[in-house]
C-alpha cells in the first residue's frame, strides 16, 4: 500500500514499434487503472539486452516508448513512469532472488524454450534468469496486482513462488502480487493469420498496425486483411479473420459484437473493413498527435525521467534494504 492505494506494477520491452495488439491489450488498460492503483509502469531495457541490441537502436526505442506511455493518457505526475535500469535495486534484488529460485523451475519456463529456440546461437545466463528480473521488478515495490497478457502468467506464477518462498524463510517481507488480466483478457490477432496474436516482432508488416500507422496505410492493411468466406459481418469461430476485426471494432468504438453485427447486417466484408480501418485510425489519431508534440518537448520529458527515477528507487530502496537486511548483509555504517 501506498497512501491507501494498492500497488500496481507492468512493464514493456522497447523492442519492436508497439502495435494495435499492445495498445488494445495493455496500454489502454493501464490508462483505466491509474486512478484507482498507485501506479509503476516500467520501460523494462534491462530484459532488453537478453537478446543482442544495437545501443544507439535501444536507447531510442526507450525513449520513445517512455514517451508512447504518457501520449496514451498516463499522467507521469500521477504514474511513475520509467527505466528500469535506472533503478539500481531491480538487479540487485534480482541477484538476491536468483539464491531463491531453482534451475528446474526456470527449466520449465515455456518463453525461455520459444526464445532460446529463437535465438539459438545466444542462449545467455540472462534469458534464463529473465523470470528472476522480473520477479525482482514486482516485488521491489510490493505490487498487489500486475496486469499482464496470458503469456506473461508462468513468470507471474513463478514470482509468487520465490516470494512465498522467501516469505517462509524470513517472515513477511514481500507482498504476493496477483495478475490482473484485462476486462475481456482481449487478445488481438494477426491481420494476415488470425491464428496467430498481432506481435511487434513478426517479419509481415502487413499483420500489425503499427501506433504510428498513418490513416491511409491502416485502411489499406485492414483492406488486406485475411477473412472468411461467408461474406457476412458475423461474430462466430468459424470466422476467426472477421471475429478478430470484429473485435478490434469494439475495442475502438465501445459497441458490443451484437450491435456491429446489426449495424452490418445485410453489408458486405468490404464496407465493414473500411469502418474498422476508420475507427482504429481515429482511436490512434490522438495519441499520434499527443506523441509528436511531447517527442519535441526534450526538456519536459527529461524532467519526467529525472522525477521518476527519484520516486521509484526510494520505494525500491525501502524494500531492498528490508531484504538485504533480512539475508544477513551487513549494515550500512553511515
Ligand atoms: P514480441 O513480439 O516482441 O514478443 P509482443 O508484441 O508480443 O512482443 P510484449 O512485449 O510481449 O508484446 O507485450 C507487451 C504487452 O502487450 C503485454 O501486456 C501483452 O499482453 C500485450 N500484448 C501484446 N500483443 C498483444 C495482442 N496481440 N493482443 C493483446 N495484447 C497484447
Ligand atoms: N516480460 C514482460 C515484460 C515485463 C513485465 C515485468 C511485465 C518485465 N518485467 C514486470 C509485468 C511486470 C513481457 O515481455 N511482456
Amino acid at each position: 500500500m501506498i497512501d491507501g492505494k494498492k500497488v500496481l506494477f507492468s512493464g514493456m520491452q522497447a523492442t519492436g514499434s508497439l502495435t494495435l495488439g499492445n495498445y488494445l491489450g495493455a496500454l489502454k488498460n493501464w490508462v483505466n487503472l491509474s486512478d484507482e492503483y498507485e501506479c509503476f509502469y516500467s520501460v523494462v531495457d534491462l530484459h532488453s539486452i537478453t537478446v543482442r541490441q544495437d545501443p544507439a537502436e535501444l536507447r531510442k526505442r526507450a525513449r520513445n516508448l517512455l514517451t508512447l506511455y504518457i501520449a496514451a493518457g498516463l499522467d507521469p505526475k500521477k504514474n511513475c513512469i520509467y527505466y528500469q535500469s535506472h533503478v539500481s535495486g531491480h538487479t540487485e534484488l534480482s541477484w538476491i532472488l536468483n539464491c531463491f529460485t531453482y534451475m528446474g523451475e526456470l527449466n520449465r519456463m515455456t518463453q525461455f524454450k520459444d526464445k532460446a529456440a529463437k535465438h539459438a546461437d545466444n542462449i545467455n545466463a540472462g534469458l534464463f534468469t529473465y523470470p528472476v528480473l522480473m520477479a525482482a521488478d514486482i516485488l521491489l515495490y510490493q505490487a498487489d496486482v500486475v496486469p499482464v497478457g496470458k503469456d506473461q502468467l508462468q513468470h507471474l506464477e513463478i514470482t509468487r513462488d520465490i516470494a512465498q518462498r522467501f516469505n517462509a524463510i524470513y517472515g513477511d517481507v514481500f507482498t504476493i502480487p496477483e495478475p490482473y488480466l484485462g476486462k475481456a483478457g482481449i487478445s488481438i490477432k494477426s491481420l494476415q493469420d488470425p491464428a496467430k496474436k498481432m506481435s511487434k516482432s513478426d517479419e509481415n508488416a502487413n499483420a500489425s498496425i503499427y501506433l504510428m500507422d498513418d490513416t491511409d496505410t491502416i485502411i489499406r492493411k485492414f483492406k488486406r486483411a485475411v477473412t472468411d468466406s461467408e461474406a457476412s459481418v458475423r461474430y462466430c469461430d468459424e470466422q476467426p479473420g472477421i471475429r478478430n476485426l470484429i473485435d478490434i471494432y469494439c475495442a475502438c468504438t465501445g459497441k458490443t459484437p451484437e450491435e456491429t453485427e446489426k449495424e452490418f447486417d445485410g453489408k458486405g466484408y468490404g464496407d465493414f473493413k473500411m469502418a474498422v480501418g476508420e475507427a482504429v485510425a481515429s482511436e490512434l489519431k490522438p495519441l499520434q498527435e499527443r506523441f509528436g508534440e511531447l517527442v519535441k518537448d526534450k526538456a519536459y520529458i527529461d524532467g519526467i525521467i529525472r522525477e521518476n527515477a527519484e520516486k521509484a528507487n526510494y520505494y525500491a530502496l525501502k524494500t531492498l534494504r528490508k531484504v538485504q537486511k533480512k539475508v544477513g548483509f551487513p549494515e550500512r555504517v553511515r
